[in-house]
């Protein structure tokens, strides 16, 4: 079943919103909303007046507010139509970015990932309907880039003052409270209880609405160039799907290499990472059953780690759509 978003932006976006989107502080007016940057960085601010841009000038997409975070910033998802005679039946799919705030190439990858998903060279894409969340925690990333360059988390009030922020990647209900804090000054704090946060019940929500449709969910994250598969929660269980998750992780992970040679290895979360639950992958396939369920950690291996020079912002991104694309097109086939 095919969820219908009205397409057209402004049946969405109230029309004070849509004045906000439009006036921009001074820092971004040398920015013309037209394509994401790869130069630096993006502000939050900057990173919604592409957004907006791209869905009024577009049929194919839409924008659409899922929800609001701790700090009352929105939570944007854009929605690419499925279009072509295999229109809605080739199912969705759900790419996620920016849940841990110092890793900034994820949301750098997932607004690139836009662009070129809508373009749709060679007509993959195009079949299917394409769920993004470009900025799943946009107050954790102002305050990395403000405040705190590494800060991990959302930036929630917990039962300490002095400490911060729940770990979005631990607050997901599935085995929640493995490989997870109870503390909350933990960078790794699970929050008070599973979707305590405004951000994971948002993303939630609004992935609850595709679930038989979905067919993957993809979570970008950095570093380590790695395509992980679940589970993360343990080590012992296997999960459904094992083979089947592998042979198309390496199906990305070869067409990633073959643009500029990057390697991403295909592992096992639990077993190859650290067991941790309460992550966007393991819930969407446990709960939601979507068969394939991935965090990528992009660039690099870690020689810069969190603090990637925004020159990797397109090779990172070509790669990336490389190897969806050709995963893509795997799915379809099947
Ligand atoms: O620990 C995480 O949340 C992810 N790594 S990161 O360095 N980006 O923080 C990996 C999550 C993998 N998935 C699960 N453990 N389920
Ligand atoms: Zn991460």
């Amino acid at each position: 079943m095919t969820q219908h978003i009205p397409k057209v932006v402004s049946e969405r976006i109230s029309q004070q919103d849509s004045e906000r989107l439009t006036k921009r502080s001074a820092a971004t007016q040398s920015y013309d909303c037209s394509k994401p940057r790869d130069d630096k960085y993006m502000t939050f601010e900057e990173m919604e007046c592409f957004l907006k841009n791209l869905c009024e000038n577009s049929t194919r997409a839409s924008l659409t507010s899922i929800g609001k975070s701790t700090e009352n910033r929105d939570i944007w998802m854009v929605h690419l139509r499925s279009e072509g005679p295999k229109a809605g039946g080739a199912g969705a799919i759900w790419v996620e970015a920016g849940i841990h705030a110092r890793e900034w190439i994820s949301s750098a990858v997932g607004l690139h990932l836009l662009k070129d998903l809508l373009q749709d060279d060679d007509g993959t894409a195009g079949h299917f309907d394409v769920y993004v969340v470009p900025m799943a925690n946009p107050d954790g990333y102002e305050y990395s880039r403000t405040s705190d360059r590494f800060w991990r988390k959302n930036r929630s009030k917990t039962s300490k003052p002095e400490c911060s922020g729940v770990d979005l990647n631990r607050n997901w209900g599935f085995h929640y409270g493995v490989g997870a804090s109870d503390f909350e000054c933990s960078e790794v704090f699970k929050g008070a209880a599973a979707f305590s946060e405004p951000e994971t019940k948002a993303l939630r929500d609004a992935m609850k609405k595709l679930k038989d449709n979905l067919k993957m969910v993809l979570s970008l994250h950095s570093y380590g160039q790695q395509l992980l598969y679940p589970w993360g929660y343990s080590k012992k269980e296997t999960a459904p799907d094992t083979e089947e998750l592998i042979e198309k992780g390496r199906v990305f992970a070869d067409a990633a290499r073959a643009r500029h040679d990057k390697v991403y290895t295909v592992v096992n979360s639990a077993g190859d990472l650290y067991t941790a639950s309460g992550a966007t992958d393991d819930w969407a396939k446990g709960v939601l059953e979507v068969k394939y369920t991935y965090t990528l950690e992009l660039r690099d291996e870690g020689f810069h780690g969190f603090d990637l020079d925004p020159s990797h912002i397109l090779p990172c991104s070509e790669e990336v759509w490389d190897g969806l694309r050709a995963l893509l097109k795997e799915i379809l086939a099947e």
